[in-house]
């Protein structure tokens, strides 16, 4: 036998007395109508207001500036994820709000029970698969368009990732130069100009990162990963290994400087006045003369 629910306070008369809704009200269309009109009116000004910026008014949500051409895709492929998810969550947050309030209890009666509704199940099936698709074509597009290699490049560069730092062989230039822990490596680049990224490593997997060109990529023992990007404004800009590599992976780190041709020119022939000419092996063994743990052999 079922128990009998008592009414709660102020519910003892869903048809009227307590509330400020007369009966038959509540769901009427001459009521909803001005209500959905103010709703409609409100999206379209949303709408409106966030069609009319351009991205570069939206905010970077995370992102450091970025420092290369390839960067403004990859930020707008980012910006535009997250105005999906916030659309997303806005329908989710609003469907939950509206059940809550014109689907919460009005009485002690038991709403009717179904066990399934097939349009909404279809429907609940097909919209994810459609977002999905969408952000895979984007991402795609994009990817396919940041990893294209130049035919051309105005300047080649070898990166040789290693336990624990970098060496770079600046190939169309013939010098190279090597850093330490103590003693972390600077890569120069020139504005401006398309340069060629050929990742190697001798020991394990790191991962070439520099955070302002919203771009890395793994170093791969074996294996020659490729990348291209042009730098687009000078500056200072760090580096770091992206991928956890051993005991040491936390001193991987370089700097990467901008400069104009001129003083990328002066850089390389430093680099020639002190010997440093032809190219370093792609798989260099020897040991790290700066780091203070591979010298005393101790275990961290
Ligand atoms: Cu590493």
């Amino acid at each position: 036998m079922l128990a009998t629910v008592p009414p709660r306070p102020g519910c003892e008369n869903p048809t009227g007395g307590k509330g400020d809704v007369a009966p038959g009200q509540i769901d009427s269309p001459q009521r909803r109508s001005p209500r959905v009109r103010r709703l409609a009116l409100l999206a379209g000004g949303i709408l409106l207001t966030t069609t009319a910026c351009s991205t570069e008014d939206l905010p970077r949500l995370g992102m450091p500036v970025p420092a290369s051409d390839q960067a403004g895709r990859i930020l707008h492929l980012w910006q535009g994820s997250w105005i999906a998810a916030l659309a997303v969550g806005a329908v989710v947050w609003g469907l939950i709000v509206w059940s809550i309030i014109f689907y919460r209890r009005r009485s002690a009666e038991l709403p009717p029970q179904v066990r399934f509704n097939l349009p909404i199940e279809a429907l609940y099936t097909a919209v994810p698969f459609v977002i999905i698709s969408v952000l895979f074509y984007f991402v795609a597009r994009d990817e396919t368009r940041v990893l294209k290699i130049p035919d051309h490049p105005d300047q080649t560069i070898n990166v040789v990732g290693r336990q624990w730092n970098w060496s770079f062989n600046y190939l169309d230039q013939d010098v190279w130069d090597a850093g330490t822990p103590a003693r972390p490596v600077t890569l120069y680049l020139p504005q401006g100009e398309t340069i060629l990224f050929e990742l190697t490593s001798p020991d394990v997997i790191h991962s070439f990162w520099v955070p302002n060109f919203l771009f890395k990529m793994d170093v791969i023992p074996g294996r020659v990963n490729k990348f291209a990007l042009t730098p687009s404004r000078e500056g200072h800009f760090v580096g770091r290994c992206a991928e956890l590599c051993g005991v040491d992976h936390d001193r991987m780190q370089f700097s990467v400087e901008v400069v104009s041709r001129d003083v990328f020119d002066q850089k390389m022939a430093e680099l020639r006045a002190a010997g440093q000419t032809g190219s370093l092996p792609r798989g260099i063994t020897e040991p790290n003369p700066g780091s203070q743990r591979v010298e005393t052999g101790g275990e961290p």
